[in-house]
């Protein structure tokens, strides 16, 4: 953990309700289908969990195990995102999307620096910097553990506000 500033991000929790309509569907087919036998059940209780999550989780991009929502205001080279945690279930490219950018230089927004650190015990785990230029980058399919991003740099002037930031693990 990198103590600097605290620009932590809202968000979370957006795959809660997806994943409680498929407990509560999966515990209904085991209320009625004491019938089945264990395998049809398991397999019934698959099916209907799927569907639910597939309906819901189209709706967001890649089939990524996770992904989160929010904005930036004044954030200055130091800034941190707030955490996320990927268990590496799927083989998804970790990647920052910006959309609606601008800084406070003469030229306007031309790129920000963006470094993804892997939050451990002693000094964080750099995993690289992608220059940002109100787009998407990535950092390839990363190994389990708890990330976050820091502004690096950003051109033109030193504070940056982003409309939209995703992303996506
Ligand atoms: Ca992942």
């Amino acid at each position: 953990m990198i103590a600097k500033h605290s620009h932590v991000l809202p968000g979370g929790g957006e795959r809660a309700f997806p994943c409680l309509l498929a407990w509560r569907l999966t515990s209904i087919i085991d209320q009625i289908g004491w019938g089945m036998n264990v395998k049809n059940r398991r397999m019934a209780q698959g099916l209907v969990t799927g569907a639910v999550l597939l309906g819901f989780v189209g709706a967001t991009p890649a089939y990524a195990e996770g992904s989160w929502s929010s904005y930036i205001t004044g954030w200055t080279p130091g800034s941190e995102s707030r955490r996320w945690v990927d268990n590496n279930t799927d083989s998804v490219s970790t990647s920052v999307s910006f959309s609606g950018c601008s800084s406070d230089g003469g030229t306007g927004f031309r790129q920000a620096g963006l470094k993804v650190w892997k939050d451990v015990l002693g000094p964080d785990d750099d995993k690289g910097t992608r220059t940002n230029t109100c787009n998407s980058v990535s950092w390839g399919d990363l190994a389990s553990g708890e990330y976050y991003f820091e502004l690096w740099s950003v051109t033109s002037g030193g504070v940056l506000s982003v409309n939209s930031v995703t992303t996506r693990y």
